[in-house]
């Protein structure tokens, strides 16, 4: 199952943007599974609607991200809605049985109406990585993700862009530039640039994430690595043989 980490800094508006991509795939018919990596991803979260059975918290200890435990909580959390199926069959089972009898002592029968319906599992997994303070040089997030969501701030300052081995954005699949609402013009503007200068062919979509504005386009692009298989083969070979830096 695809993996796509949403990683960048501290408070650059990664947990809004993951509940807008989350509801972006669930339209097109995926169940995303998201996985945040604090307390304070969950609101965020919720706020963008995301289902509580598809969100899970994992506070992973300190210098730390979840991105390393990432196998461990997928399991759990799978294993989790498998225990809740297995419950509510029973349930509906036990049901069937009390109708046979309310049938035969001629008193009609209860409704399975109430009953909750099985979940569904998911099957595209949407993780946050623990937000840095320091450039974009987290190697963790590259490794697991089949699909490298980096965001930043619009107003982030040049030097750090041009910094060496921001291995987030020289890997980023996509680049997500966000709160150009509350950013001058000019300055989304010299950003923008400036990463299009860095990275002339890599996505590069400078978004309002709190409103959902070009969002949709953050969306398409994973939908589009998600369904060529030319591009996944390219990244097997990347792997393959890891670029020195
Ligand atoms: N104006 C504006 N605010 C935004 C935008 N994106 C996010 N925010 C706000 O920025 C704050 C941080 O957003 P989050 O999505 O929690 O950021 P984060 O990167 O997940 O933060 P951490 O998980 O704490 O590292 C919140 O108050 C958001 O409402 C945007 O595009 N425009
Ligand atoms: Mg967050």
């Amino acid at each position: 199952m695809k993996k796509i980490v949403v990683a960048g800094r501290n408070d650059a508006g990664k947990s809004t943007i993951l509940g807008e991509i989350y509801k972006g795939l669930k339209n097109k018919g995926y169940q995303p599974l998201a996985v945040g990596s604090g307390v304070q991803d969950e609101k965020p979260y919720l706020h963008k609607g995301i289902d509580v059975n598809y969100l899970h918290i994992a506070v992973p200890g300190p210098g730390r991200d979840v991105v390393e435990d990432i196998e461990r909580v997928i399991r759990d959390v799978l294993n989790k809605i498998e225990e809740k199926n297995k419950l509510i069959s029973s349930a509906r089972r036990a049901l069937e049985e009390l109708n046979k009898v309310r049938s035969v002592l001629e008193l009609g029968s209860l409704s399975p109406r109430d009953m909750p319906k099985p979940a569904e599992k998911p099957d595209v997994f949407l993780v946050e990585a623990v937000g840095i303070n320091d450039g974009y040089k987290s190697v963790e997030s590259r490794r697991l993700a089949d699909i490298l969501v980096t965001v930043i701030p619009a107003s982030i300052k040049g030097e750090i862009l041009m910094e060496e081995g921001n291995i987030l954005l020289d890997e980023a699949d996509i680049i997500v530039v966000t709160k150009i609402d509350e950013t001058p013009r000019d300055v989304t503007s010299t950003t923008v640039k400036l990463l299009k200068r860095i990275y002339p062919y890599k996505p590069i979509i400078p978004v309002v994430a709190t409103k959902g504005v070009h969002t949709n386009l953050v969306t398409e692009e994973i939908l589009k690595m998600m369904i060529d298989p030319l591009i996944l083969i390219d990244k097997a070979e990347q792997y393959q043989s890891p670029k020195k830096h």
